[in-house]
């Protein structure tokens, strides 16, 4: 395993669930963590749990230039990238679903992500090693009825991540699409507009995974020895497996 101490990890969406836990963590293993969000409350009650190796920044993800101002007055890249912040909205059919919805989650999910790392991609390749990772979802992969603009901005995050693998040949850099399923955080009270009861339903009896276990699978891989990288993970509870096909009969 290799050592995290003095390295810098910046971690996006750290205000809560796997961004919160994956801070923690790290800081933990002697990291330096640069944690953001919109919530700068949530960002200041990290600081006090984690203390001055916690720093933070208010980020909104779909805010262009406030992530090109962000990224220019870091002092210097970061050695670790946690592209974290995403959200779903909705689970409605895509001929019901909100247009407004399907924005935010491409403007959050996609573009706030592939500006983020654009901008800090030079400075990163320059360093002796980094990683970068990305978190995706088995959305990506499988699809599951009203998953449509989520699951498909999670396929493009772990495209996106193998693409980079392509272009970042021959340097230093790692890249990982972690691709996590049934983790209970604040997920489903988002996708469904606050409805705390409804989001609740969502974990009842299942012994989901909670945002620490994808924390502990995030040091995982990049405590590995550098010359392995792990392009895909994807990690679901026990619980959770496959259904069969949906076959529409006459
Ligand atoms: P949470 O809702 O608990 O956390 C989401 C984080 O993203 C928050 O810190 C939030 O911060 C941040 N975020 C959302 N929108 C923005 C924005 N516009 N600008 C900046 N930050 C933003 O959910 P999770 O921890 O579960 O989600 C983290 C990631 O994991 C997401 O990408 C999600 O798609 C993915 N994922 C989650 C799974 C699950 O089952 N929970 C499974 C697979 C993947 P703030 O509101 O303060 O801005
Ligand atoms: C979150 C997991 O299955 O709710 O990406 O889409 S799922």
């Amino acid at each position: 395993r290799t050592s995290l101490e003095g390295k810098t990890a910046l971690v996006t969406g750290a205000t809560s669930g796997i961004g919160a836990a994956t801070a923690e963590r790290l800081v933990g293993l002697g990291a330096r963590v640069i944690g953001t969000g919109r919530r700068g409350e949530r960002l200041e009650a990290m600081r006090a749990l984690l203390g001055e190796d916690f720093r933070h920044a208010r980020l909104d993800m779909t805010d262009a230039k406030a992530i090109r101002n962000f990224a220019g007055d870091l002092p210097h890249a970061p050695d670790i990238l946690i592209n974290n912040a995403g959200l779903a909205l909705g689970l409605s059919g895509a001929d019901e679903a909100s247009l407004e919805d399907w924005d935010r989650m491409i403007d959050t999910n996609i573009r706030g992500l592939v500006h983020l790392t654009r901008a800090l991609l030079p400075g990163m390749k320059a360093l002796e090693r980094a990683d970068i990772v990305n978190i995706s979802s088995v959305a990506g992969s499988y699809p599951y009825p009203g998953a449509n603009v989520y699951g498909a901005s999670k396929a493009f995050v772990t495209q996106f991540s193998l693409n980079l693998r392509s272009d970042l040949a021959g340097s230093k850099v790692r890249v990982s699409s972690v691709e996590p399923g049934l983790t209970e955080t604040e997920f489903s009270e988002v996708r469904f507009a606050g409805d705390k009861e409804k989001a609740a339903r969502v974990y009842e009896g299942t012994d989901n995974l909670t945002a620490d276990d994808i924390s502990l699978v995030i040091a995982d891989l990049l405590t590995l020895p550098p010359h392995i990288n792990l392009n895909r993970v994807e990690i679901m509870p026990v619980s959770q497996s496959f259904g069969p096909f949906r076959i529409a009969r006459e």
